[in-house]
């Protein structure tokens, strides 16, 4: 009977034991898998850090802040497609701020810098129900692969998104974004070969609105040189959209940050047509002259609201004057 009793009273306590065991291994961590380490702003601007940060510390390094340096300093700017004026100006305003040592001069630069960019409005404005959003832009600048991350992220907080294929001219252009939206859970909404653009802008309207869906999202042709004229074609999508919608909320001209300074006059003639809001500057990952974000912002008047920094579906990204600078100019 004894050895019943303690038969049970050693089983229990194995029991109660082994549930103790237990809980403590659930309740240590878990084995941490290998992150992949994440690309900053700075590794992504790479080749801009390379040619500007990297020479711009290296100047500094030097220690003495003469004649030389600051000759050096804007030729430096200028290499990065800050511009000539804006370049000049910069560093006559570093100067003038007297700094005493390399330190100073780098701060100084760095204020300069984030000034020249002033305090604008950047994000993005889709508060209307549904929110509509016209995209232009010279062909090949990133127009298409810009919508497919901008439907990506918004899917991602929560919206519903439909896109809009009037770029109806070039073959494989509505195929292309069609791919997309389905890869990003968008709806999509095309039309015949060569058919009205702003007719297929019209029904996508229709369609978010029918659906309940929050953003509506228009890709366009970029084609400059052709029979059909492009700025009155895009004039009519917005005045269709605008007259079913009553407003459009962001009109987004794509900017291709490789192509430099020479972008800027074709860009303009786009501002020009229509009431650009922003500017998506993309290919940023893939040019050493990032500081053309500078020159494109001033000489359109229009601020630069997101920047592309790769081809993948997370590489679009606000635009932030100092956190760019600072990836820029580096450590
Ligand atoms: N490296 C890089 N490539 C990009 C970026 N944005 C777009 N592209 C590439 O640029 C090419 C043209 O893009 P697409 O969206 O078709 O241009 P669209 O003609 O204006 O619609 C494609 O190969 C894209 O992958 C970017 O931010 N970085
Ligand atoms: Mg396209």
């Amino acid at each position: 009977m004894t050895i019943i009793v303690i038969a049970v009273v050693v089983l229990v306590l194995l029991g109660l034991a082994g549930v103790w065991w237990l809980r403590r291994r659930s309740a240590a961590p878990p084995a941490t898998p290998m992150a992949a380490p994440e690309r900053t702003l700075g590794d992504r601007l790479g080749r801009t850090r390379h040619a500007v940060g990297d020479r711009i510390s290296a100047l500094l390094r030097r220690g003495a802040l003469d004649e030389d340096l600051w000759r050096e300093l804007e030729e430096t700017l200028i290499t990065g497609d800050l511009g000539v004026e804006t370049a000049s100006q910069v560093v006559e305003a570093v100067r003038k701020a007297k700094p005493e040592n390399p330190g100073q001069a780098r701060q100084a630069l760095k204020n300069e810098l984030v000034g020249l960019f002033g305090g604008r409005a950047r994000a993005l404005e889709l508060e209307s129900k549904p929110a509509t959003v016209v995209v232009v832009g010279v062909n090949g600048t990133g127009k298409t692969t810009s919508i497919a991350k901008l439907a990506h992220q918004l899917g991602a907080s929560g919206r519903r998104v439909v896109l809009g294929a009037a770029d109806t001219f070039r073959a494989g252009a509505a195929e292309q974004l069609q791919v997309w939206a389905s890869r990003v859970g968008a709806e999509f909404i095309g039309g015949e070969a060569g058919s009205d653009p702003a007719a297929v802008a019209y029904s996508a309207y229709q369609r978010c609105r029918e659906s309940g869906a929050d953003v509506v999202i228009v890709d366009t042709a970029g084609r400059l040189h052709s029979d059909r004229n492009l700025m009155e074609e895009l004039r009519k999508v917005v005045r269709v959209l605008s007259r079913e919608a009553g407003r459009i909320d962001e009109t987004l001209l794509v900017v291709d940050a490789t192509t430099g300074q020479n972008a800027i006059a074709q860009a303009r003639t786009f501002t020009e047509a229509v009431g650009v809001t922003g500017i998506v500057l993309t290919k940023l990952d893939g040019t050493a002259r990032g500081g053309v974000v500078v020159a494109v912002e001033r000489e359109l008047g229009v601020p630069v609201k997101l920047i592309g920094v790769g081809e993948g579906m997370d590489d679009l990204m606000p635009f932030e004057p100092e956190p760019f600078v600072e990836a820029l100019l580096g450590g």
